[in-house]
Formats: structure tokens, sequence, C-alpha cells
């Protein structure tokens, strides 16, 4: 496949204002006309060709105002539909095409998921579905006529309101659904089946009533609560704080159990990853319900930033979805705890985005070029993405914000735009200079921001010198210096933030240091003590901030800070100072150091009660084994950072026992499970002092956690326990698993958890327990939640044995790439690249890591996909 290029932009040569599609449904031939009306765009020659956008359609009839085209006046491949010279005029173009649902493995058009119908358009699925002009830029009007078997598909459904339903001859039916918002072809959606649907209503602040309807496999209703309760606060919520309405009389949610992400925002007609749907305290786990809270609000809020307003091309990917991600981020902690929620999403973009910014898949928030598209939903365009958002709202403060998104609103509804549009809203609504601010979209990697401090106690003046880098990033050996806000405190020796009396050298607006070249020093006079600065408060900037504090600094800071985010942040800091340490001297064969003032630290936060127990429990957590690695950077050895983390646990377990058993036992709830924030963090809490008594051994905390198996009456606590057991090799480990896969056998999203926690144990017989379980009867390769909860767990959940020094673990998803590759790409891809840190590892490793990708990229034929990611991870 060729690259495609920012720098080549043209808007599109036609228009296509209006479609009507009539789609015959059958699992095998489904037949498909489209009618469109045509105009040629200003700036297009008269009779230039139209060409139309396919993949894999067979093409029945082609007409134009009503007459069927001769031969030679067009052309027609699988994916492309030529028409030579079109009319002059507005016309009408009729197709008509023939698909194939039941062969559509790849889950990209219109295909069938247990027995029922369903479509995913985006990015280029509308193509599989007939010949269009499918680009985000060309919006039109759908009306969509779907006629089905009455007894196969008695739901009939796709975007806007329902017009038109009714019986046809030999047992069909057919409905009519119009949408009156022109939308690019990625937002169609067409669904039809057997469903269950459980029924709300929302009034919107205007007082329009509008039906909420979520469509489920029959049965499984009661389980849909949660989400439309968390539907309903998202729509409130959005109101209140974006003042965005809700725009038709109705907004369907239907789930389906093959999907190949978490859930699209198509008009109207949200489709989900069922996993994403379906809650009940016996099978979701807290996390499971604050996802389901996350995704439903997320797909919700894209019907103002991405439907309403979409992208011009898919380079501007980021402006939908950045922007969505903010937004679902501050609504979850608006609906929960602010700290805890932050903490929990940078924890996340420093695993994810942070990982593939320092490997060979790294590209700008805004890449330039592209391949394949789908490659492109990534950590990168999400979540950083979101973190620019969060930047930009601190730059401008609140209110500038506000001003800025109601322009944005006001100037582009209904338009297909760019990033710059996007900020010169802000810009032109606050009279702000964005173009320092733009490079955070244009340029790759993590930048480093080193620090360093001066006090000077006689001129009461302390002086912060920042520098700031950014390492090379694939087709980017040179960077430009970044406006970087810095939010902080001087955290004086009573935990009080000191006054100062004036500051010179930055721009310093309320809590924020705004570095904006390569070398910037800040003095502060008038500080009456020596503080500890507390710098990059709430994670102000995406950054790797490096420096200056002491242990004792960072022990200070995580007792007294008064910014819970840069208190659990100095804790992390001071666990990774002990765990590189410990690293080396594993990889040495040397004894693992320890620390008493870090486990003191650790000690005092078990034993706080006045923090919050969801705070408590993630501050308690060491950082991850793929953190570890990162943050040595190279030549890493996987079981020399698993032989530290385990041991350093195991030395927490041990030294805080006693707090940690008071806290098990003062944790119990008593009531029915409420799976609200409060609730669900006492059980965090809890769950994290069983795991850590048990890390430190012996039968009692063995007993222990096996009694909390059985006597879980929710899944978090049924699956925390089973889990440490298992990651513990406790003998009771195999009888958890037997359990549990009796008590839920027949739920495939339970049987998701089984998988993946024998997926994730770090021993190596994992690998050929896992191979063993791609052949239980509840896996299937087709089925990307179960591809995911095995396979992707091993290669993302597991370091240890993804990384295996024999390179077994490579091979076997390298061998489970290829496979994959033949029905799904997109999934295939995903997988592959778990591969991104390959470079990272030790020399042995990194050949094996090496030689598995060398396998891929000689394998024939290989999708778009696979390709692309393969030959990005070995340039
Ligand atoms: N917009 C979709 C993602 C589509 C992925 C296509 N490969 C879901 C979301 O971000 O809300
Ligand atoms: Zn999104």
């Amino acid at each position: 496949a060729s690259a495609v290029r920012l720098a080549d932009y043209r808007p599109p040569e036609y228009r296509i204002d209006t479609i009507t599609l009539t789609i015959a449904l059958d699992p095998t031939e489904t037949r498909v006309s489209a009618e469109m009306a045509i105009r040629r765009n200003s700036g297009t020659p008269r009779n230039a060709p139209l060409r139309l956008d396919g993949d894999e359609l067979s093409l029945q009839s082609v007409k134009v105002d009503g007459k069927r085209l001769s031969e030679d006046a067009y052309h027609a491949t699988p994916d492309l539909l030529t028409i030579t010279a079109p009319p002059d005029g507005a016309f009408t173009l009729t197709v008509e095409t023939l698909i194939d649902p039941t062969a559509n493995t790849q889950l990209m058009g219109l295909y069938r998921s247990s027995g029922n119908y369903c479509t995913q358009c985006e990015a280029e699925g509308f193509r599989r579905i007939t010949y269009f002009l499918d680009r985000p830029d060309v919006l039109a009007v759908y009306t969509t006529r779907i006629e089905a078997k009455k007894d196969d598909a008695p739901i009939l459904l796709a975007n806007g309101n329902l017009t038109d339903s009714g019986d046809l001859p030999d047992g069909r039916h057919y409905a009519v659904w119009n949408d009156p918002f022109p939308k690019p072809s990625y937002l169609f959606a067409m669904v039809a089946g057997s469903l269950g649907v459980v029924e709300d209503t929302f009034t919107t602040q205007s007082g329009r009533k509008v039906d909420l309807k979520i469509y489920v496999e029959p049965g499984k209703e009661p389980r849909c609560a949660y989400a439309m309760d968390a539907l309903k606060r998202s729509m409130a919520w959005d109101e209140e704080a974006f003042g965005r309405e809700y725009d038709l009389d109705i907004f369907m949610i239907v789930a389906v159990s093959d999907f190949n992400m978490g859930a699209m925002e198509n008009k109207g007609l949200n489709v989900f990853n069922d996993r994403y749907i379906l809650a009940d305290p016996q099978t979701a786990t807290d996390q499971d319900y604050a996802n389901i809270e996350a995704v439903i609000a997320h797909e919700y809020f894209h019907n103002w930033t991405g439907n309403r307003i979409t992208c011009r091309d898919w380079f501007q990917l980021c402006l939908k979805e950045g922007l969505t991600v903010f937004r679902d981020q501050e609504f979850s902690s608006d609906q929960r705890s602010r700290a805890v929620k932050r903490i929990s999403d940078v924890r996340l973009l420093k695993s994810h985005q942070f990982a593939e910014d320092a490997g060979p898949l790294a590209h700008p928030v805004r890449p330039n070029t592209y391949k394949e598209i789908n490659n492109f939903y990534t950590a990168t365009v999400y979540e950083k993405g979101a973190e620019l958002i969060r930047m930009l709202k601190t730059v401008l403060g609140p209110e500038g914000f506000r001003a800025g998104m109601d322009r944005y609103f006001e100037r582009h509804d209904g338009q297909a735009v760019t990033v710059e549009d996007f900020l010169a809203a802000f810009a032109d609504a606050t009279g702000t200079d964005l173009s320092q601010f733009m490079l955070w979209y244009e340029q790759a990697g993590t930048p480093a921001l080193a620090v360093t401090s001066a006090f000077d106690a006689a001129g009461e003046k302390l002086t912060l010198t920042f520098e700031q880098s950014c390492p090379p990033t694939p087709g980017q050996p040179v960077k430009k210096p970044m406006h970087i806000p810095v939010r902080f405190g001087l955290v004086g020796p009573d935990g009080q933030d000191l006054s100062y009396a004036a500051v010179s050298g930055a721009t310093v607006s309320g809590d924020t240091i705004h570095v904006v070249d390569e070398r910037h020093k800040v003095t502060f006079s008038g500080v009456k003590a020596l503080p500890v600065p507390s710098l990059l408060r709430g994670f102000s900037a995406p950054v790797k901030l490096v420096g200056g504090l002491t242990a004792a600094d960072l022990t200070f800071l995580a007792g007294h800070d008064g910014d819970p985010f840069n208190r659990w942040q100095a804790i992390q800091n001071l666990a990774m100072g002990l765990l590189t340490e410990a690293t080396a001297a594993a990889h040495a064969g040397k004894p693992t150091p320890t620390d008493d003032a870090f486990l003191e630290a650790m000690g005092a936060i078990a034993g706080d009660d006045g923090l919050d127990p969801a705070f408590r429990a993630l501050a308690l957590q060491l950082p991850g084994e793929t953190d570890i690695a990162r943050d040595i950077g190279e030549d890493v050895d996987p079981d020399a950072v698993a032989t530290a983390r385990t041991a350093l646990r195991a030395a927490i377990g041990t030294a805080l026992g006693d707090t940690f058993g008071a806290l098990y036992d003062g944790l119990a709830d008593s009531g029915p499970y409420s799976p609200d924030a409060a609730a669900a963090g006492r059980r965090a809490l809890r769950n994290v002092a069983l795991d850590y008594l048990l890390a430190a051994g012996g039968a009692a905390a063995e007993a222990r956690t096996r009694d909390h198996y059985l006597a879980a009456d929710n899944m978090t606590d049924r699956l925390a326990a089973m889990t440490s057991l298992v990651n513990a090799s406790a003998p009771a480990a195999a009888e958890a698993l037997a359990d549990f896969h009796d008590r839920f056998a027949g739920d495939p999203l339970v049987i998701d958890k089984w998988f993946a926690v024998q997926a994730a144990a770090p021993f190596a017989e994992t690998l050929s327990k896992v191979e063993e379980l791609t052949g239980h009867p509840a896996f299937s390769w087709s089925n990307p939640n179960r591809v995911r909860s095995l396979i992707g767990v091993f290669a993302t959940g597991n370091p240890t044995q993804f990384n295996r020094a024999d390179g077994a673990g490579f091979e076997f998803v390298a061998e489970a790439v290829l496979r994959l590759d033949r029905s799904n790409p997109q999934v295939a891809a995903r997988l592959l690249s778990a591969f991104r840190s390959w470079r990272a590892l030790e020399p042995e490793r990194r050949e094996r890591a090496e030689a598995a990708l060398r396998q891929v990229a000689a394998t024939t034929p290989l999708s778009a996909d696979v390709q692309d990611i393969v030959s990005r991870s070995l340039d």
C-alpha cells in the first residue's frame, strides 16, 4: 500500500448531498441499492471522471438519472467504480451491489454477529457496502430502507428517525429510517436481528423528550441497567458542562459480541462491544462498571465532537478522539473521585502512550502520513490527544477554554474541519497566540523536562532551571521547544504551600509556570523557608520530569503534598528508584535491596484512614513490570525486573503485615454490592491488602485468600482473589480456576476473565497452557474479545513469558498474528504491536524478537494492516 500524506489533501471533486440505501438482507447475498444525488464541486473541471471507493464489492448495475449506463461509460473493479464522464449538472447515480455478510470475517462493513446483522464503517468500511466517496469530508443525508425475513430479523435499525415500516410478501418486512443531519459515511450504521430491548426516556434542557433504547441478546436485558443509567447521566452532564443537547428524537445502542474495538458512535445508533454494556455484580468487576460508564459517555459525547462537527480527513482523527476522551475523562472525574481518576488515566497514558512514543511506532498526535489508517487509533491519538486538550484548558483557564469550545461549536457545526480550525476558535475567542502550542500536535516523542533548583536562604530566593528536550522519533530527528505548562506548589516544612513575593524570568499565572524555551529559568523571591518544589501537579503536561528531588524530598512529598496526584507520583518515583536498582542487582545475581524509609512511607499511606481508600489502593501499587522496563530503557532483562518487583512486594507485605491485616478486616463490606466509587474504593484497598498478605507468604494468608474467593458475593472480589492465588502459585489456585470455570461456563465475557488470568500468570508453563486453551470450547479465533483475552493478554500483560529468553513467546504471538491476518487484519495488526518495545530488550531477546518479526515480514500475502506495523517495527 502506498502512503497517504496530509500535504496532499484536496477537497473532493464531487459532492453527494443525499443517499437512499435499500438493503435487502440475506446471510450470503445481500443486495444493496444506493441512490445518490451528486454534483460537481466548484473547481472541478466539467465531466471530470467520478471515482467511487469500493472494497470487495460486486457491481450489479449502475444508472445515471435512472438510465442504465452502457459498458463504455464506466469502469468497475471490486475496489473502484469510475464513471468516465458524468453529466455536467447535478445528477442521480444509482448503484447496485451484492455483498456477503457471512463471509465478512474482518468485521468491517456489513457482517454477521451471533446470527444478527450489524455494520462497522469507521474508518473505511462503508465502501464494503456500496461504492461511495468514502471520506469524512463528504457529508450526506441518509435514508435507509432495510428489508429482511421477519423471523430472522424482527428488529430493523438504522441512523436517525423511523419514518415507515410494514410487511412485505413471503414473510419479509421492511423499515425506513431517515437521518436529517448530514454526516460522513463512516457514521452510517444498520443493525438487524433478534434482539431484546431496554427502554427509557430523557428530557433535554429545552424540554424535548428523547426515547432511549438499548438492544441486546434476548435474555440479557437485566444486565443493561447500569449502561442506561450511565447514558442518562452522560446526557445531563454534556448539557451542564458543555451546553450540548441531544438532537434526535431517539438514541439507540446495540450490544454485539463480535466487535473489533470498544464501541462506535454512529449517529443515533451506537454499536457497542457487549463487554461495555453488560454488567451485574456477579459477572462484572468495579473496573468493568467504570469502563462501561466511560465508554457510554465517550460514544454519546461524540454526537457533538465527531458527528455534528467531524474531521476533514483522517489525519485529523485526534480532533474528535482526543477531545472526546478528554470529555469522558472529565465526566468520570465529576461522577467519581477526580484525583483517583487522574491517577488511573496517567497510569494508562504512561504504560500505553509513553511506551508507544518511545519505540518504532511513535507518531505525532496528528500524523502527517499513513499507510493504513486503522493502525492510527492509538494511545497517542486518543490518550495523548486528550492530554493536549487538558493542557489547552490549563493554558487558557476554565473560562477561556469554555469560550473557545463555544466558539468552535458555533462556527463549525455541520462541517468537517481540521486541528487548525479547532485551535483558531480558541485563539480567536481568547486572543491567544497558539502557534507554539500547535507543535504538540506535530511533534512525536515524550519531551523530557529536567529541573534543578537552587535556594538562596539569605536572599529568600528560589531559582528553578528547566531544560526541555525531545528524543528523535521516526522521521523527526530534531524537535523545537514546546509550551509546557507546569502546575506547581512550593511545599514548606509544614506541608503547606509557601507564598512568594514576586517572580521573574518566566510567565507564571496562578499555579502554573509556562515553560516555553529550551532553557528556562524562574526565580521566586520572598520565599521564607526552604521549600520542596512540587512540580507538574496533576500531571499538567505529558512529559517526563527529571529531577531535582532527593529520596528524602520525595518521601516528604509522598506524605505532605497538597496535590494528591503528586503524592502518588512521589511514591511511584521512590518505588521506581528502588526497583531499577533492585533490577540491576537481580540481573547480576545479587540480593535485591529494600529501603526502610520507603516501607515506612507505604505504611503511612496504608494506615492513613483520612485518605480515600481508592487513592490508597492506587498509591500502594508498585509500578508495573513494563513501566520499570521503560524506565530502564535499554538492555532490559524482564526476568530481573520481575524478580525485583516480586521481592519488593514480599518485603512490603512482610513489613506491613499488621496494617494490611487490619485493613482487610476493617474494610469488610456489609450490605449489598453497589458499584459506586466509594464502595469500589474500599474493595480495591481491601484486595490490595489481601494480595500483599499473600505476597508475604504463609498458610494463613493462603487460606484467607481462598476464603475470600469462596465467600465473594461479587465479581470484583472473586476475580481479585483468584488472580492473587494464581500469581502466587498457591495450591488453592487450581481449585479456584476450576470453580470459576464451572460457575461461569456459558458466559463468554466472564470466561474471558478466566482466559486472561491464566494468560498473565508469570510462569514458564504459561505458554503451553495458553496454547492448550486455544483448543478450549469457549475459545474462538474469530471472536476479537476471546483473542484479546487469551493471546492479547499473554502478549501485552505477561512481560516475562512473552519475552521468554528462548524466544518461544515471540514465536507463538507471531504465528497467532499470521493466522489472524487471514481472517481479521485489524485484530492481527493490533496484536503485532505488542512487539513495539523489542529494541529495548537485552541482546539475546532482542535477536529473538527481531527474528519473529522478520518471519512475519517474510510471509506473503500480508494485509496492509500487518505489513504496515511490521515494516515500521523493523525500521
Ligand atoms: N470511533 C471509534 C473507533 C473506530 C475504530 C476504527 N478502526 C470508537 C471511538 O473512538 O469512540
Ligand atoms: Zn472515540
